[in-house]
């Protein structure tokens, strides 16, 4: 079956947010249907459009064979898992799985939008997107690297 190389966005700012972020990497790596490749180092964030304390961020990179609607699905579950609530639009969470690419695919349905629509906006994907994959580009919008400098009054430091 075709692997398509995905990349995740994790965000966690409640609970224990740094062990939130290693346990939700855990959890991909046993996804079936998916293998773990890599993962970026964590970062400590400020809050951009949500409130609260700093967030914790990190990219992983997987294969998969599961269709991106799927994948969705398994993410979901896994943020359910951890408890996650959706008071308000940007509410503090204790875990955030977002689908940032699926291959080279754009994909805008009524629950998916891939690219993730704001990853250039914000060095906390940025960075550790950077981090993994320092050539790779954005479908639609071209090489990542080009939006680091637009980024750069963001809070963000390496743990
Ligand atoms: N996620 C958001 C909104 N704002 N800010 C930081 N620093 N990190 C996040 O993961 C984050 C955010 C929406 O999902
Ligand atoms: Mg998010
Ligand atoms: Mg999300």
């Amino acid at each position: 079956m075709t692997q398509v190389t995905a990349y995740i966005g994790i965000g966690a700012n409640l609970g224990d947010a740094r062990a939130n972020v290693a346990d939700a990497i855990a959890r991909l790596a046993r996804l079936p249907g998916a293998q773990l490749v890599d993962a970026s180092p964590s970062y400590r964030t400020a809050p951009i459009d949500s409130s609260g304390d700093d967030y914790i961020n990190a990219v992983a990179r997987i294969a998969t064979t599961l269709a991106a609607e799927e994948l969705l699905q398994a993410l979901h579950a896994i943020e359910a898992q951890h408890g996650r609530e959706r008071p308000y639009r940007n509410a503090p969470r204790t875990l955030d799985l977002d689908l940032l690419l699926y291959g080279e695919e754009q994909i805008a349905s009524a629950t998916l939008s891939v690219p993730h629509p704001r990853i250039t906006e914000r060095a906390f994907v940025l960075v550790p997107l950077l981090a993994l994959a320092p050539a790779i580009t954005v479908p639609g919008k071209g090489a990542a690297s080009d939006y680091l400098a637009s980024v750069a009054d963001q809070a963000i430091s390496q743990l």
